[in-house]
């Protein structure tokens, strides 16, 4: 094999994880009108490639970092799927008790840090979790590494620039991902930025940059398996900015083409060349028929789980308000 053509192993897992993921969020969507789930939902339809590319590329004890905007990330690093539909339902069985919501996911089994609902907070935790990595002193090659995910918005935040600064400075073991859907909530990047070349304001703190304008999820993770490489061997810090595009509106089941922002003009070719669709193309139809069966009866069982799962205790309200 060479290039970004996957063999046979990798190209099932990352169509599995893509139709996981794209058939979780629509169910989530479905569901939404109900009133079942109990948080506020920013899907990542569209954008999964970035997730998928990304974990796939890392090992289980590494660790990440995301956003609200979060489903992907947290299935695509295999983070439990129950707890995270009961987490939505507000339920006790959910990963953070049913207390935190869509847009604070974690499973630190899974190497899944958490996420927050406050523009570029995760950032620095992605940093400091690669700097206690760094602080084990593991050989070269073989040390631990955190990705951490965030939008474009998140880049306007100071601490984006402070993190760069510190993780550049200490050569921490941690590649920044940069999901650049275009958009913070209605505002576009021309309302935003003085320039587009975030890639070259980030190489300006001595970290190397990948930027990558298509959806392809086989560039994205070969892109990511050589940064990792390079990030293992102790050579510090890179960065990935990936051009990718949100389908449904900032927050909530539905689309907002109509909202006078953004038209589906835009929208066409990102459907056109959906990673989903065509990594499912590249597979035996028999093949993929039996994932899309097997997500089928995973997405079922999750949603079940949660429907059965109790609600919290009221005395929870009162657990892990402070530290023990
Ligand atoms: C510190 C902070 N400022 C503002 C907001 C309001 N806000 C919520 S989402 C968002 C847009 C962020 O856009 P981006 O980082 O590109 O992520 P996306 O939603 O596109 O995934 C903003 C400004 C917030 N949650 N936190």
């Amino acid at each position: 094999m060479s290039g970004n053509t996957p063999d046979p192993e990798t190209l099932a897992r990352v169509y599995r994880s893509l139709r996981l993921i794209r058939r979780t969020e629509e169910e989530i969507a479905r569901l939404y009108p109900s009133d079942k789930i109990k948080s506020p939902v920013h899907l990542s339809i569209g954008q999964e490639s970035v997730s998928v590319g990304v974990c796939d590329a890392l090992n289980d004890d590494d660790m990440m970092s995301a956003t609200y905007r979060g489903h992907a990330a947290y299935l695509a690093k295999g983070g439990d799927l129950n707890q995270m539909m009961a987490e939505l339902y507000g339920k006790g069985t959910g990963g953070a008790g049913g207390k935190a919501g869509s847009m604070h996911l974690v499973d630190m089994k899974a190497g899944v840090l958490g996420m927050s609902a406050v523009v570029g907070t995760t950032i620095p935790i992605a940093a400091g979790y690669a700097f206690a990595m760094k602080r084990e002193g593991r050989p070269s090659g073989e040390g631990r590494i955190t990705a951490g995910f965030f939008g474009d918005g998140a880049t306007e935040e100071g601490v984006f620039s402070e993190t760069l600064n510190f993780a550049a400075l200490h050569k921490l073991p941690i590649l920044f991902v940069c999901e650049n859907n275009g958009f913070a909530i209605h505002s576009p990047l021309s309302n935003r930025w003085a320039t587009e070349a975030l890639c070259e304001r980030v190489r300006t703190y001595g970290i190397p940059t990948h930027e990558i304008d298509d959806a392809d999820v086989f560039t994205i993770r070969r892109t990511a398996v050589d940064a990792i490489q390079a990030i293992r061997a102790g050579e510090g810090p890179q960065f990935m900015e990936c051009k990718t595009y949100r389908w449904r509106e900032h927050v909530g089941p539905g689309e907002d083409y109509d909202d006078d922002y953004r038209t589906r003009d835009e929208l066409a070719p990102w459907q056109e060349n959906d990673a989903m669709a065509t990594t499912g193309e590249m597979l035996d139809a028999a093949e993929r028929d039996a994932i899309d069966k097997d997500v089928e009866q995973r997405i079922a069982e999750a949603i079940a789980f949660a429907e059965q799962s109790p609600w919290p205790e009221p005395e929870e309200l009162f657990s892990h308000v402070y530290a023990d």
